[in-house]
């Protein structure tokens, strides 16, 4: 889903109930950034807390999310995984 989302895609994504965006993130200004977009353009999403100060990154579970161990990650409505703060944005 890369490229922009116009206002019917948007439309259609927030008709749909039951799909959100899961956020994988924590309590950094990196991991502040997709969830205020999120947040900012109404989306749908699950924030899934990542406790970076625990080494949850570090687990096999988040690195087939995140390969590089870094917060903040997403999974779109087709089930993709992005991360970092430039392609989750
Ligand atoms: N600009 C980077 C920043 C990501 C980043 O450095 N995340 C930190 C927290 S702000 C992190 O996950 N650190 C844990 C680790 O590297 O194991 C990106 O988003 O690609």
């Amino acid at each position: 889903m890369q490229g922009r989302l116009d206002a019917a895609d948007l439309a259609l994504l927030r008709s749909s109930e039951d799909e959100m965006i899961d956020c994988y993130t924590w309590t950094t200004d990196n991991g502040y950034k997709p969830r205020m977009m999120l947040e900012e353009i109404g989306l749908p999403h699950k924030i899934i807390p990542v406790n970076i100060r625990e080494k949850a990154q570090m687990s096999p579970e988040f690195m087939k999310i995140s390969p590089g161990h870094k917060i903040p990650a997403i999974i779109d409505y087709e089930g993709r995984p992005w991360w970092g703060d430039r392609d989750t944005l």
